[in-house]
């Protein structure tokens, strides 16, 4: 007999809400959700993929450690003693610094996870923590703790009732959506065209520029000279519309200053977009009932992407459209992750031993990682855990990251897999099947474009023998914590976190209520917030913050930058297909043709006298890669394109389908040393490189 549980899924951001079909206790089937309020039955292809997750025998189900290169079993207990001690021992000969944690993106998917981690790493007491956020959205972060005061206080583009969306450097056809959790894109897509208007400015022309009224192509990482000269258009319009802001916004003056002394006389040379279609967008913009300026991957992890997404603010402050419904508006979560208790987002409290760069919310850039590693002296990075990553095909240099990794002392995971990272562990910790486990999501509730909350209930018990993600991160704690002599009380079951976490919100939504309603709820759509809750110092929103300014100086300096050498300017891409890194080993997923190669412009092929499908060299600052090249006119001329997250040939992985698809590390290219100079995310986009025949 079949019976359906339901559920949200953990792959992205979007939160779909998936029946799951059994048979004799055996998942059989996925679909779309029909009576999910907020993704009302759509799924893609990732989200039936789970089914190839959960029966993948790559992956593991119990703990293993390398003896003499050797992968053997161990018991958990044993494990857990392992981890604790090792760690333990680093830091008493080395000082609390030698070890390393890293956690990547799937972290902020599960509550076994997130919730529990933050208590490890207090343990640890190392400054040497780093995660995916710096190759992703600090700069979001970090302007939200600058303008706002807290680093949550995220605006999210009011999709479903604007009439006008701004997108630039995003492709949520492709991702399902980011800083914006929105299930059903392409449907929400059609009908903001249908009563309005979206346009997208991206160096290639993407599913979702598709589906946009209007695509303009720009030079990769020229974006900034775009916003400026966008704001000075908008200026040039009418007044700023800031009446509903009275009292509550500084520095605005001083903003709208800065930006109309940047020259932008040569726009269309620096960015392909002219003046007129900048002026005309501008308008457009500006008179329309409601609009918003959103941006992602593609503006923020890039040199200036921290000075974009300010712009992006500022263009939606002048026009009265933040914190207005139809524009940006911050989500009020039922379980809060800003205000009182909640971390907002401090900057500087320590720096990085080797380049001095300082950190932020807890963390120091992963582009330090390797040389915190490589270079000798007191505080040198000797053991690592990674949880739920893989910075190795994730982040700049990873090659080099990869050769660092390989000469610690020790390194214990946290994963299913062993991948390009994990094969390097000494021990690897795999936890139970997340749909084991009570999970809530608490950042994605809390990006929604609608109010809404969800509790997702098991749906079979764990194998005998698995431990749950949360009873891991517990387990290496309490045997650290006893190998070091640090006291240490292990944390509450999730379905008990869940519940105290509901009783500090405002929601006053309790556990059973949200157990009663197994396709989640939905509270409403978002409403005016921020301004009664702006954690600055002042109170108030900080429009001229001055390290944007300062970033604001240094634009047209750090866009004259050439490269001779290296031309051409690369760019990322997602596919509905395809999750970073790691979900390449799922055969519904890869089958077909092979989606890791480059993309390039006709006649940049034709300049190099290279055909349509031939293998080419890729030379950047630090590397080099094979792969093969495809000719495609969606590229913007001088732009070419390579999905990240492909190079699975490494030895040592255990990765049977996705070594076949193997492909080349865009990271093998990126560049440590090449970062967003406000906050220090990488600068992955808009990377100088040229093209050669292999
Ligand atoms: N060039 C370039 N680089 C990029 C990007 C880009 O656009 N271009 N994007 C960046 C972005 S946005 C991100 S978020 C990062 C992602 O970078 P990472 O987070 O470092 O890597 P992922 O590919 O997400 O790897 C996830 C790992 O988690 C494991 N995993 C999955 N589910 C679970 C689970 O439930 N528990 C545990 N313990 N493990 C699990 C998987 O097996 C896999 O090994 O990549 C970044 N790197
Ligand atoms: N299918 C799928 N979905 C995913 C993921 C995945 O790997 N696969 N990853 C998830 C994760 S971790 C994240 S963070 C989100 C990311 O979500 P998005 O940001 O929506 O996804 P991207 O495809 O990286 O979109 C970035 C866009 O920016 C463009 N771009 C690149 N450089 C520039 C530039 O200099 N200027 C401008 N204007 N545009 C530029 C690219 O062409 C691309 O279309 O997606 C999530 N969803
Ligand atoms: S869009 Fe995202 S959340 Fe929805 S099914 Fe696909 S991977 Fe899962
Ligand atoms: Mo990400």
């Amino acid at each position: 007999m079949r019976t359906s549980s339901f559920r949200a899924c953990p792959l992205c951001e979007a939160i779909c809400g998936l029946e799951m079909q059994f048979e004799d206790g055996q998942m059989v089937a996925i679909r779309g959700d029909d009576a999910d309020p907020f993704s009302r039955g759509h799924v893609c292809p990732k989200g039936n993929a789970i089914l190839d997750l959960e029966a993948d025998p790559d992956r593991l189900t119990s703990p293993v450690r390398k003896v003499d290169g050797e992968w053997q079993p161990i018991g958990w207990d044993e494990a857990f003693a392992l981890a604790g001690r090792r760690l333990a021992d680093v830091q008493k000969e080395h000082g609390p610094a030698a070890v390393a944690a890293y956690l990547g993106n799937p972290n902020v998917h599960h509550f076994g996870h997130i919730a529990y981690l933050p208590s490890l790493l207090r343990l640890l007491r190392t400054p040497n923590l780093y995660s995916a956020s710096s190759v992703d959205q600090w700069p979001h972060q970090f302007v939200n703790a600058l303008m706002f005061g807290h680093q949550f206080l995220l605006p999210i583009p009011d999709i479903d009732r604007t009439d006008y969306l701004l997108m630039i450097g995003a492709n949520p056809v492709a991702s399902n959506g980011s800083l914006m959790t929105a299930p059903g894109i392409p449907r929400r897509i059609k009908e903001l065209t249908a009563r309005g208007k979206l346009v997208v400015i991206d160096p290639r022309r993407t599913e979702t520029a598709e589906l946009a009224s209007e695509h303009h192509f720009i030079r990769p990482g020229s974006d900034g000279m775009f916003l400026v000269s966008f704001v000075q258009a908008l200026m040039r319009q009418g007044p700023a519309r800031t009446a509903h802001y009275e009292g509550k916004i500084a520095g605005l003056d001083d903003a709208l200053k800065a930006i109309a002394e940047v020259d932008c006389s040569d726009v269309l040379d620096v960015t392909g977009i002219d003046a007129d279609t900048v002026g005309r967008l501008a308008a457009e913009f500006y008179a329309a009932p409601s609009a918003v300026a959103y941006g992602r991957m593609g503006v923020s992890v890039q040199r200036f992407g921290t000075l974009c997404q300010w712009l992006l603010q500022i263009a939606n402050l002048y026009t009265g459209n933040l914190d207005r419904e139809g524009g940006a508006l911050v989500n009020e979560a039922a379980i809060p992750i800003t205000g009182p208790g909640t971390s907002s987002g401090h900057r500087g409290r320590w720096k990085s031993r080797v380049r001095g760069l300082p950190e932020f919310a807890g963390e120091l850039p992963v582009a330090v990682l390797a040389e915190e590693m490589q270079t000798p002296g007191e505080g040198q990075v000797r053991a690592l855990l990674t949880v739920a990553g893989n910075p190795v095909l994730s982040t700049p240099d990873g090659r080099n990251l990869d050769a660092a990794i390989d000469a610690l002392e020790f390194m214990v995971s946290i994963d299913f897999y062993i991948n390009e990272t994990t094969r390097h562990a000494d021990l690897i910790l795999p936890p139970a099947s997340p749909l084991t486990q009570y999970h809530y999501d608490l950042i994605f509730n809390a990006f929604a474009v609608r109010r809404v909350a969800r509790i997702n209930v098991p749906l079979r018990e764990r194998n005998e023998g698995e431990r749950a993600d949360w009873e891991i991160v517990n387990g290496i704690a309490a045997a650290y914590a006893e190998a070091s002599g640090k006291p240490w009380q292990a944390l509450p079951p999730p379905k008990t976190m869940i519940a105290a976490g509901l009783a500090k919100g405002s929601s006053g939504l309790a556990l059973a209520d949200l157990e009663a309603a197994p396709h989640g709820l939905d509270l409403g759509p978002l409403r005016p917030s921020l301004l009664s809750r702006l954690e600055t110092a002042s109170g108030m929103i900080e429009a001229a913050p001055q390290a944007m300014l300062d970033e604001l100086q240094t634009l047209r300096d750090g866009l004259a930058e050439a490269e001779p050498q290296r031309p051409l300017r690369l760019i990322g891409r997602r596919d509905a297909r395809s999750n970073n890194s790691w979900m390449h080993n799922a055969q519904r997923l890869v089958k077909g043709k092979t989606r890791h190669h480059l993309l390039m412009h006709p006649t940049d092929l034709a300049s190099r006298k290279i055909e349509s499908g031939a293998r080419v060299r890729v030379r950047s600052r630090v590397g080099v890669i094979e792969t093969e090249v495809i000719a495609s006119e969606q590229m913007m001329p001088g732009a070419i394109c390579l999905p990240h997250g492909f190079g699975h040939g490494l030895e040592g992985v255990r990765l049977a389908r996705a070594s076949q698809v193997a492909g080349a590390s865009y990271n093998d290219l990126s560049d440590a040393m090449s970062l967003d100079g406000a906050c220090g995310n990488a600068a992955l986009n808009g990377l100088a490189v040229e093209v050669e025949p292999a």
